[in-house]
């Protein structure tokens, strides 16, 4: 134990295990070259905030209307973050506590469905995510689940087999909104067939949600009802979620969240989450999402030129999804190969994959994290070749050790929180 320097309560334990394994990640993150399209290097600043004495306060309620006494500070918190959120987003009303992308989705889902109410949304297998209807999620044993996919050829989003479908089903809500998505999608046109069919619109732009601040990708806000992300992944927040929606609906979506969904608010993060609004209003953020999409289409462009088959035969955005069945590949096999050089993506089912989603015939590419580093088209060129190479020798322990030296050079190069 550790006294603190009144030598009184405030004992702390020296814990050099834990100490020890952060710093194991650390390296971990500075050495790899980070290709999942859901990740991205947060500034100190958002580290730091969120490493704050906020996280001591319970503060279940709103701005003004807490169940605890001693809330003025936190008030401020989640008051600045609400304001910065519609800044960024153009929008009238936000809630900034839910805990997660999932977490912003089932505070929706509460606020105008009930058990057994009909959901339109994307396949999983096609791109959607597990909280839009997974038979184990609660969307798949709480409601009727019906799926539009990708259109066989394309590869992408057939809009008008989307509003056929949703004259059969009669949805009470459509979510548009993926995971592993590369395309843009019209938000115009889902609420077009939402307006025909009379349903409530949920997109979920947890992936793009960087992209959409940055004004390199076309917003839902204003379109949809309802508009669900995550704070971390283009973003570059803290781990977290938002909701934003007309202020009409404030009331359902506040008491949804909590006491709905929530009970306290991570205020540490909250805080943490408005340090990130910040940042994304800084000019250099344009920059920075611009950026990302130029290195993602100029991977794409490499991979294809490396004659692998790109899913829908290219990108819009931040991520892309390689098919390796003429390879002879798994997507398993191959983010383990690649894994051991550490170049570090996963493993995802493409477009009506027979595999399963453990195995999959593909992998998913992505830049928001690469891009934070300064990364751009000459490094990914290398990366190309390095994925490339991999691939090919993957089944030999002398090559692979050559790309990881590689790797690390490469990142070397470009160093994340050299202060730390
Ligand atoms: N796990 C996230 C992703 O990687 O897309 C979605 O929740």
């Amino acid at each position: 134990m550790i006294k603190d320097n009144r030598n009184h309560t405030l004992a702390a334990v020296a814990d050099t295990e834990m100490q020890q394994i952060l710093k194991n990640e650390l390296e971990r993150q500075k050495s790899q070259i980070i290709l999942i399209a859901s990740e991205n290097f947060t500034s100190q600043e958002v580290i730091r905030t969120m490493g704050s004495i906020l996280t001591n306060k319970y503060a279940e309620g709103y701005p003004g209307d807490r169940y605890y006494e001693g809330c003025r500070v936190i008030d401020e918190v989640e008051e600045l973050a609400i304001k910065r959120c519609n800044e960024l987003f153009n929008s009238n009303f936000s809630n900034v506590q839910p805990h997660s992308g999932v977490q912003a989705n089932t505070a929706v889902f509460l606020s105008v469905l009930n058990c057994g109410d009909k959901i339109l949304s994307m396949n999983l297998r096609d791109g959607g995510h597990l909280s839009h209807g997974h038979k184990q999620n609660l969307t798949g044993r709480y409601f009727d689940i019906f799926t539009y996919s990708v259109d066989t050829e394309t590869e992408m989003i057939d809009y008008e087999n989307v509003k056929k479908l949703a004259k059969i089903a009669k949805p009470k809500l459509i979510i548009a909104g993926a995971s592993s998505y590369s395309r843009i999608i019209d938000y115009s046109k889902f609420r077009e067939i939402a307006d025909e069919v009379g349903a409530f619109l949920m997109a979920d732009i947890a992936h793009v949600a960087g992209l959409i601040a940055g004004g390199v990708y076309p917003t839902s806000v204003g379109i949809a009802d309802f508009t669900t992300a995550t704070t971390h992944k283009t973003l570059r927040g803290p781990r977290g979620g938002l909701i934003i929606a007309d202020k009409k609906y404030s009331g359902l979506i506040n008491k949804s969240v909590f006491p709905g969904t929530q009970g306290g608010p991570l205020m540490h993060v909250i805080a943490a989450k408005a340090v990130c609004f910040l940042e994304a209003m800084d000019p250099s953020f344009k920059t920075y999402s611009k950026n990302i999409i130029e290195n993602s289409k100029a991977l794409c462009q490499d991979m294809k030129d490396k004659s692998y088959r790109i899913v829908s035969g290219g990108t819009d955005n931040h991520l892309f999804l390689i098919d390796l069945t003429d390879k002879n590949l798994t997507g398993y096999e191959a983010s383990e190969a690649l894994a051991s050089a550490g170049i570090i993506l996963n493993k995802n089912v493409i477009p009506y994959d027979q595999l399963n989603p453990n195995i999959t015939s593909g992998i998913r590419i992505g830049t928001p994290a690469v891009t934070t580093q300064g990364m751009g088209i000459e490094e990914m060129h290398l990366i190309a070749d390095m994925i490339d190479f991999t691939l090919k020798n993957m089944h030999h322990s002398s090559a692979l050790k050559d790309v990881s030296k590689k790797v690390k050079a490469l990142a070397g190069d470009f160093p994340v929180y050299s202060g730390m």
